[in-house]
């Protein structure tokens, strides 16, 4: 059965990227809501990063500036293995449904995560693809953004570069450190070609691994946060650590176990997996270094 149109799954495959509408229920988009706003309030009574992940990491991930006045939670880490609401739609919404017409029918999860970009927070994403952070033996692999919040122009939306999918996997090594963020001048190029997607909480943004993305700060008075989650055809091996290892590693969501691997060439730099909470450690560190 198919769920997206003959259009939208050829959108995807020209620009490596499709805004959806709907992606969960009402019901859902409320449950995941409620818990991110107990993680905000929890967040409150903590100075820096704290709880613990699958690897012994801190699971919640603060911005520097974060206070109990003036809370900047801007990451919880696999967030399906603390919350029935974000297990709920990991399983069975719509999202994956959608998803099964992009890299279907056989669908295995990767890692998830929340990004929150909270009113006045400076966290902006410097370009990358997510390929060089999770590859895998074939590129069907696709990153999904769903909107907890309306992603508005001015909050910090997702910004794509169409067709990078199809062209090279941009070092994030400079000098021999990795700053999880492209050079200076693939980023230029494709700032200039950068397609904003926005839309209403529900919505999901599917991203093919390999397109460049990036986003800038929430110059909002509202948050906007993200529930993202990696998602892979079940015959792509995962070829690198998984930098956000969970209890849900390697489930399979949709289909069946393929018993194959399906491989494509390539050739990449291994990504340096974050000692820290998250990866906004590691491009910080290089904006200011
Ligand atoms: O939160 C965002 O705006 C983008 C997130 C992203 O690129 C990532 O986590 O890989």
């Amino acid at each position: 059965m198919a769920f997206l149109s003959t259009a939208e799954i050829g959108q995807f495959r020209d620009t490596g990227c499709l805004v959806c509408p709907d992606a969960v229920t009402a019901a859902q988009l409320a449950a995941m809501r409620a818990d991110l706003g107990i993680w905000i309030e929890e967040s409150r009574a903590h100075a820096g990063p704290y709880g613990k992940t699958f690897d012994n990491r801190p699971r919640f991930d603060v911005e520097p500036g974060h206070n109990a006045e003036k809370p900047a939670l801007r990451r919880v880490a696999s967030p399906t293995e603390i919350s029935e609401a974000y297990l709920d739609v990991m399983q069975n919404g719509r999202m994956l449904d959608m998803l099964t017409d992009l890299i279907g029918p056989n669908l295995r999860f990767h890692h998830s995560k929340i990004n929150s970009k909270l009113p006045g927070s400076g966290t902006v994403v410097d370009w990358h693809q997510d390929f060089n952070y999770d590859p895998h033996s074939n590129d069907d692999v696709v990153t999904s953004l769903l909107f907890l919040d309306e992603v508005t122009p001015g909050n910090g939306p997702l910004m794509t570069a169409p067709g990078s999918h199809t062209g090279p996997l941009h070092s994030l090594w400079h000098d021999g450190v990795f700053t999880g963020a492209m050079g200076q001048q693939a980023s230029a190029a494709f700032e200039k070609i950068a397609v904003r997607h926005t839309g209403p909480a529900g919505s999901v943004c599917f991203m093919h691994a390999r397109v460049a993305h990036a986003s800038r700060a929430n110059a909002s008075t509202g948050p906007r946060s993200l529930f993202i989650s990696c998602v892979a055809a079940a015959d792509a091996i995962p070829l690198a650590a998984n930098h956000l290892p969970s209890v849900h590693m390697g489930m399979l969501l949709r289909g069946k176990e393929p018993g194959r691997i399906r491989s494509i060439a390539f050739e990449m730099e291994i990504s340096e997996v974050p000692k820290g909470a998250s990866f906004f450690t590691q491009q910080n560190a290089a904006n200011s270094g």
